[in-house]
C-alpha cells in the first residue's frame, strides 16, 4: 500500500507541476477555509449526531480535457449536475453545510424545476416596462432565488465553479485539505464524471490543431488516482462516497466493488445511465443497497442522502467508541 500511495504521489506531483495554474487560488482557498472554521466554531453538544457540525462537499457535472492549450477543442464527460444539484439541496435541508464543487452551466441547487433558458422564459416587461416573472413562473422563481440566497446568506453553500480537469483536480485538493480538520464531520459525495485521461499540459500544442495535416492520432495520458490521495493524505478521516457510472449492468456491480476496495471508500453508489434517475445501488463493506424513487416520483437522492447520513452517523459513533 505505501508503495501504491508513493506512485500515486508522484503520478500526482507530476500532474500539478505542469497544470496550468488555478485562477483565484488564494481565493478559494481562503473561503473553503472560511467556510469549514464556522462549522469547527460552532462546538454543539453533541457533535456525533449533529448535522449540524457537518460539511459535505458534492462534486458535480462532467470535466472537460482540452486539447490545445489556447482551447477551442476538447473531450468532455456526461453529466447533466442534475444528481449534484438534487443531492445538494436535501443535505442542506438535513442541516449539513455544502461545498458544491460543480461544472460551470451544469445544473444548480433550486433551479431544477426552471426551464432551460430561465432569463428569458421566466421573465417579461409589464406595460411600463418593468421586468417581472411570468405568472407561470413566478412562484418557482420566487422560490428558488429565496432558498439560494437564504443558504448562501446563513453560510451552508459554497458554490465553486470548475470547468477542465486540471481546475477540478485542484479545487478538490484544496478543499479536500480545507476540510480535514473536520475529522470524521465531513464528506466527500463525489458525483461527478472525471476524466480518466487527458492530454498533460507540457506536451499540450499552443494552438488549434490542424486539420490538413489528416487523421488525428493522440496518446492520453492516464489521470492520476486522486480518491487514493484524498483517502490517505488529503482528509484521511471524512466519510467518503464515490459513483460509478457504467452502461452495461453486468459490470456494474463488481466494478463498484472493485473501487470501494482499491480507494478505500464507505460506500460506492453504483448506477446504469438509463435508469440512474428511477434506481442506485450503494455498494458498502456490509453488502449492496437498493435505493429506489418512490411510487410519487419524487427524486431519488431523496433516499439516497437520507441513506449516506444514517451511513455517516454510524462511522461517526463508531470512531467515537
Ligand atoms: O449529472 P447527472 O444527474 O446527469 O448524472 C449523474 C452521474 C451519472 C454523472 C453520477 O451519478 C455518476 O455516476 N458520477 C460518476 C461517473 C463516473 O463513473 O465517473
Amino acid at each position: 500500500m505505501a508503495a501504491l500511495l508513493e506512485t500515486e504521489q508522484e503520478n500526482a506531483d507530476s500532474f500539478f507541476a505542469s497544470a496550468p495554474p488555478l485562477q483565484d487560488r488564494e481565493l478559494i482557498t481562503s473561503d473553503a477555509q472560511k467556510f469549514v472554521s464556522r462549522r469547527l466554531q460552532l462546538e454543539p453538544e453533541d457533535k456525533t449526531s449533529n448535522p449540524r457540525a457537518r460539511v459535505v462537499c458534492v462534486t458535480s457535472g462532467g470535466t472537460t480535457v482540452p486539447l490545445e492549450r489556447r482551447c477551442v477543442r476538447f473531450i468532455d464527460n456526461f453529466s447533466s449536475g442534475h444528481r449534484g444539484a438534487a443531492s445538494t439541496e436535501y443535505f442542506l435541508k438535513a442541516g449539513y453545510a455544502v461545498i458544491f464543487i460543480n461544472r460551470r452551466g451544469s445544473a444548480q441547487p433550486f433551479c431544477r424545476s426552471l426551464p432551460e433558458d430561465p432569463l428569458l422564459t421566466c421573465f417579461e416587461p409589464d406595460d411600463k416596462g418593468a421586468i417581472r416573472p411570468t405568472a407561470t413562473h413566478a412562484a418557482t422563481v420566487q422560490r428558488a432565488i429565496k432558498e439560494h440566497h437564504l443558504a448562501i446568506k446563513a453560510g451552508n453553500l459554497l458554490n465553486l465553479q470548475y470547468t477542465t480537469l486540471f481546475e477540478y483536480i485542484q479545487i478538490l485538493q484544496i478543499v479536500s485539505i480545507a476540510m480535514n480538520p473536520l475529522r470524521q464531520n465531513g464528506m466527500f459525495y463525489l458525483a461527478a464524471a472525471v476524466s480518466d485521461f487527458y492530454v498533460p499540459w507540457n506536451s499540450m500544442v499552443e494552438h488549434k490543431i490542424q486539420s490538413r495535416t489528416g487523421p488525428l492520432a493522440m496518446e492520453l495520458a492516464q489521470v492520476p488516482k486522486m480518491l487514493t490521495l484524498l483517502r490517505q493524505l488529503w482528509a484521511p478521516l471524512a466519510f467518503c462516497v464515490s459513483f460509478k457510472l457504467e452502461t452495461d449492468t453486468e459490470i456494474l456491480i463488481k466494478k463498484a466493488q472493485q473501487a470501494l476496495k482499491r480507494y478505500r471508500m464507505h460506500a460506492v453508489v453504483a448506477n446504469e445511465l438509463q435508469t440512474r434517475k428511477q434506481k442506485v445501488i450503494v455498494v458498502t463493506d456490509r453488502g449492496e443497497t437498493i435505493v429506489e424513487r418512490d411510487e410519487s416520483h419524487t427524486d431519488v437522492e431523496i433516499p439516497l442522502v437520507d441513506f449516506l447520513i444514517n451511513q455517516q452517523t454510524s462511522y461517526i459513533n463508531a470512531s467515537a467508541e
